[in-house]
């Protein structure tokens, strides 16, 4: 059992404060000043799944992503790279809400046998954080919740958050054959830039690509990836002040583009020109343009996502190996013009799940190889075992299928499969694009977005909105959904859907329809109905 002295010691040191806590979609994320308590058990949370694993690594990530820069937050990765299984995710909003150290004792020890968990097993823990300045004091408590249970640990001090999901997975295959690679920044730089090389050999280089990093860690780190990329891809980084802690995420990053639908501060942008944007924790990437007549012009997630299908469903037939099936994981927030695109045009099986990527990634495994973005700019694909050993068996009967098979391999290479990754997803378009040879605006053409709006609306109570069918249907109030139902058919093209937000406390009503002042009129009423 767990010595409550050395517990006691240790959790002393880290009062837990009034709040309750809960671990969402993304872990436990608020303001910093919140977290040191939420942080030390959720330490002890990863010794124990460690230990439940027979010591197999487990991964934690202390950012709050795109969230101002007062907040911070912690999630944990499972052995494979993966988000912490489901069911764990409340253990660790029950530790975190534990209102004494015999209450905290008694959790652990209900979950040592009702899990089954050998308390003499080893715990192997890693640890990455962002740029936020509160991080080094968290990673400080984390690592007492470890000494809890006596787990080992390592700081990897400050990474991506892929970086850290892409670590763990290869500490856990070393050895293996399914050993992923170096367990290092460096052994992650050295994969992809091998991988990108590969596929861009021989082909004309595109202009620079001006990225904005949103005064995050994607910063330094892919300040530190160029000389790895050689001249084989050329950037020019811009927001990539870190030493200003106020100005992360600060009208700039994925998350402000996606959402506001314009370029961020520090950029400035011209006709044709292909800009990026990478989160705070570098797992988001959305694309950007300007067309000539000056207009901005988004490509989110859910550009991406055609444009890897359409690229992997040629190449898996050029390399003569079709038996390989591509499928594709969107959430609601897909814009419907997308999913036609995806349904009708590269006729490939298109699922909808819940939003967070724990779903989408889980869904898309269900593929041989699984495209899965959120439109907000989160996501990746991932190949099956199968389709691996298909890949990597295939010698094709002409050089041009020995090529696509190469290539394939290099694809399979340049992708982080455990989790979405703005530096393998960038790679992945830059890839495409230069195979191309396509701007920004060839790729733009595969299909028009339907105008959309997201609001967000304030309530008194957000859990009483009980969601269904891909959070696309409302059950509960009763009565909304049919209200909803009756106003959307009033509208060409229209689609909207009402859901709780994981992450902040407001529920978010979406909405498209065929026009901009369609779309604008239908996100008002269906937000005058929450309200
Ligand atoms: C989290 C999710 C993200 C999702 C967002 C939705 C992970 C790692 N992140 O940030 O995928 O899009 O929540 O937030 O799963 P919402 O529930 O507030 O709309
Ligand atoms: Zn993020």
């Amino acid at each position: 059992s767990v010595n409550v002295e050395n517990l006691s010691a240790l959790s002393a040191k880290h009062p837990k404060p009034a709040n309750t806590f809960t671990y969402g979609t993304a872990g436990f994320r608020m303001n910093a000043d919140l977290l040191d308590s939420v942080i030390f058990r959720t330490g002890i949370l990863a010794a124990l799944r460690s230990k439940k694993l027979d010591g197999k690594v487990i991964g934690c990530m202390i950012t709050a992503s795109h969230n101002p820069a007062a907040d911070n937050g912690v999630k944990l990765v499972d052995p494979m790279g993966e988000m912490l299984e489901g069911s764990w995710e409340a253990h660790a909003t029950a530790l975190s809400n534990a209102q004494s150290d015999e209450q905290l004792v008694d959790y652990i020890h209900s979950m040592v046998s009702s899990l089954k968990i050998d308390l003499t097993k080893p715990a192997n823990v890693i640890i990455g954080r962002d740029t936020r300045p509160s991080g080094v004091a968290l990673v400080n408590a984390f690592v007492d919740g470890l000494k809890v249970l006596d787990a080992k640990s390592t700081d990897y001090g400050i990474l991506t958050t892929p970086q850290l999901h892409y670590i763990t997975r290869c500490l856990n295959t070393a050895g293996t054959p399914e050993a992923y690679g170096e367990p290092s920044a460096e052994g992650y730089y050295k994969k992809l830039a091998a991988a990108f090389k590969t596929l861009v050999d021989g082909k004309t280089k595109l202009s620079p690509l001006t990225l904005d990093c949103a005064n995050g860690v994607g910063a330094p780190k892919f300040q530190e990836f160029l000389p790895y990329l050689g001249d084989s891809l050329s950037v020019k980084i811009v927001n990539d002040d870190i030493d200003n802690a106020s100005k992360l995420n600060l009208n700039s990053g994925a998350d402000y583009v996606k959402t506001g639908q314009r370029a961020p501060v520090g950029l400035k942008l011209t006709s044709q020109d292909r800009c990026a944007s990478f989160d705070g924790d570098a797992d988001r990437i959305v694309y950007y343009y300007q067309d000539e007549d000056s207009t901005f012009k988004l490509l989110d997630g859910d550009k991406i996502a055609g444009l890897a299908a359409m690229f992997i469903i040629d190449l898996v037939k050029a390399a003569g190996i079709d038996s390989i099936k591509v499928g594709v994981v969107q959430t609601a927030y897909a814009n419907g013009a997308s999913t036609q695109y995806l349904r009708n045009t590269l006729n490939v099986p298109v699922s909808c799940v819940p939003t967070g990527v724990k779903h989408l990634h889980h869904e898309a495994l269900k593929y041989d190889v699984g495209v899965y973005f959120e439109a907000n700019g989160h996501g990746t694909v991932v190949f099956s075992p199968s389709a691996l050993k298909t890949i990597y068996s295939a010698e094709g009967s002409s050089p041009a299928q020995a090529v696509a098979i190469r290539s394939l391999r290099a694809l399979s290479e340049v992708i982080n499969q455990t989790v979405g990754d703005a530096f393998s997803d960038l790679l992945l378009v830059e890839t495409i694009l230069t195979q191309r040879q396509w701007s920004p605006k060839v790729w733009d053409q595969a299909y028009t977005d339907l105008p959309n709006r997201l609001v967000k609306v304030v309530v008194q109570d957000r859990s009483i909105f009980k969601t269904v069918d891909a959070e696309r249907k409302l059950v509960e109030p009763a009565g909304l959904q049919d209200a909803i139902d009756a106003i959307v058919l009033k509208f060409r093209d229209g689609r909207s859907f009402v859901r709780p937000s994981g992450t902040e406390d407001v529920v978010r009503v979406y909405a498209e329809a065929a026009t901009r002042s369609e779309t604008d009129e239908l996100a008002h009423r269906i937000g005058g109905l929450v309200f």
